[in-house]
This record gives structure tokens, C-alpha cells and sequence, in this order.
């Protein structure tokens, strides 16, 4: 198997749904990735030693994803020097709010770069993932090109679809 060059963490099976877009992007680039399971409060040894080790293995940027009292890509921040992105999840009562607000508000030195709430973040979490690994990759970075070329020919097909049913 080839080995990460992108870790994708969530903090519980339960945030699959909203994390696998993250995963699908990943693989329509050809980045490998490892996905998995764990949490900051639950299994923090397990949280260190996955750090530790895909690092060790060459793994140049680690996604995060939590709900609630999300701190799971602040502790990886807290492990690391690659890049952190993390994903708020929408998983309580509050909305996600609670998510946002403990994955966004790092101490200075610890960034974690925080995208959108659940799939739009999962999806976008890929993409800049993505782009930090096309910085010293060229053929990377033009998939990325021609990905962004279809999403441009695509709004403008859409376009042209709308207006022919209405004009
Ligand atoms: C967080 O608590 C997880 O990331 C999940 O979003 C939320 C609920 O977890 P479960 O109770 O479903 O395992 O740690």
C-alpha cells in the first residue's frame, strides 16, 4: 500500500457521513490517505502514536474532523508542525456552533486552518489539503487545474441549461 501522504482523523464512526467527501475528493486526485478513527478525550495515546507515525511515514498534512467540544485537530496541532485543517461537525444541540468555535479559536503557534461545517468542510478540507501538497508536486497541481477547468465548464453549461428552459 502505498503510504499517506494526507491523514483524515475523525473523532467518532458516527461523523463518517459528513467526512467521506473528504475521502472521494482525495482519491479523484490520486492522493494516497490514510482514514480513520480517533478522538482527543476517548483514545488520546492513539491520537499521539497515529500522529507519530504517519509522520514518520512521510504524511505532509493531517485533516480533522470533530463535533461538540471538537478538540481533536487542536491536539494534533499540538503534536505536529505539518499543516492542520480541521472540519467542525455539526453534532449537538448547538449546531456545530460549539464545533467551530473550539476548532477555530487556536492560542498563536498552533494554527488549525479551519474550513466549513460538515460536507462543504469535508469536501474543501481535500481540496486545500490538496494545494499545500501541489506546492512541491506539479503533475498534482495540474489535476488541480483541470479539476477546476470542469467545475468552470460545468457552471457554465448549468447556465445555458437554465436559460433554455426559460427563454
Ligand atoms: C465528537 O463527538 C465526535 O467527533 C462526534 O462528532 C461527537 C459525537 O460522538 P459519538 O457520541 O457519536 O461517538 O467527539
Amino acid at each position: 500500500m502505498e503510504k499517506a501522504k494526507v491523514a483524515i482523523f475523525m473523532g467518532s464512526a458516527s461523523d463518517e457521513p459528513m467526512i467521506s467527501p473528504c475521502a472521494d475528493v482525495l482519491k479523484k486526485l490520486g492522493i494516497p490517505f490514510r482514514f480513520t478513527v480517533t478522538s482527543a478525550h476517548r483514545t488520546p495515546e492513539r491520537t499521539a502514536e497515529l500522529v507519530d507515525s504517519l509522520e514518520a511515514d512521510g504524511c505532509e498534512v493531517f485533516i480533522c474532523a470533530a463535533g461538540m467540544a471538537a478538540h481533536l485537530a487542536g491536539a494534533v496541532a499540538a503534536r505536529t508542525m505539518k499543516p492542520v485543517i480541521g472540519i467542525p461537525v455539526a453534532a449537538s444541540p448547538l449546531g456545530g456552533m460549539d464545533a467551530l468555535l473550539a476548532t477555530v479559536q487556536m492560542p498563536p503557534g498552533f494554527p488549525v486552518a479551519t474550513v466549513a461545517l460538515d460536507k462543504a468542510g469535508a469536501k474543501n478540507a481535500a481540496w486545500l489539503a490538496a494545494q499545500m501538497l501541489a506546492l512541491h508536486d506539479a503533475d498534482l497541481a495540474e489535476r488541480i487545474r483541470a479539476a477546476r477547468a470542469k467545475f468552470k465548464a460545468d457552471v457554465a453549461a448549468a447556465g445555458a441549461e437554465i436559460e433554455g428552459k426559460y427563454c
